[in-house]
């Protein structure tokens, strides 16, 4: 894989890959550790363990990297969890960046 988001086809065409998109886990104050390791395993299909881990690092560092996904499944992703979330009246958010 080239390390540029390019593949030159010949002199005259480009052909893009299509651009992936990080998808981070927000901390807050009142979002409970279980419901977080929930959204973890059940959205993000992450295992008890690898949820844990990752649902610590948020609560220490305030984010942390929960999957990398092309636009159309980070966004979905974002918003199952805003959906849950609130559906169990937490206020936990997730977001998206280019990668
Ligand atoms: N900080 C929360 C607490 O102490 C736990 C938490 C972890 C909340 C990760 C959100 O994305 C989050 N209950």
């Amino acid at each position: 894989m080239p390390t540029n988001t390019h593949l030159e086809i010949n002199e005259e065409t480009l052909l893009q890959y299509p651009k992936k998109y990080k998808v981070f886990l927000l901390n807050d104050d009142y979002t409970s550790m279980d419901f977080v390791v929930d959204i973890l395993m059940s959205i993000f299909h992450k295992t008890y363990e690898q949820a844990q881990d990752i649902m610590l690092e948020v609560h220490k560092n305030d984010r942390a990297l929960c999957g990398i996904y092309s636009y159309e499944i980070a966004e979905t992703i974002i918003m199952q969890v805003k959906r849950k979330a609130k559906d169990n009246g937490f206020p936990l958010k997730a977001t998206m960046e280019e990668e």
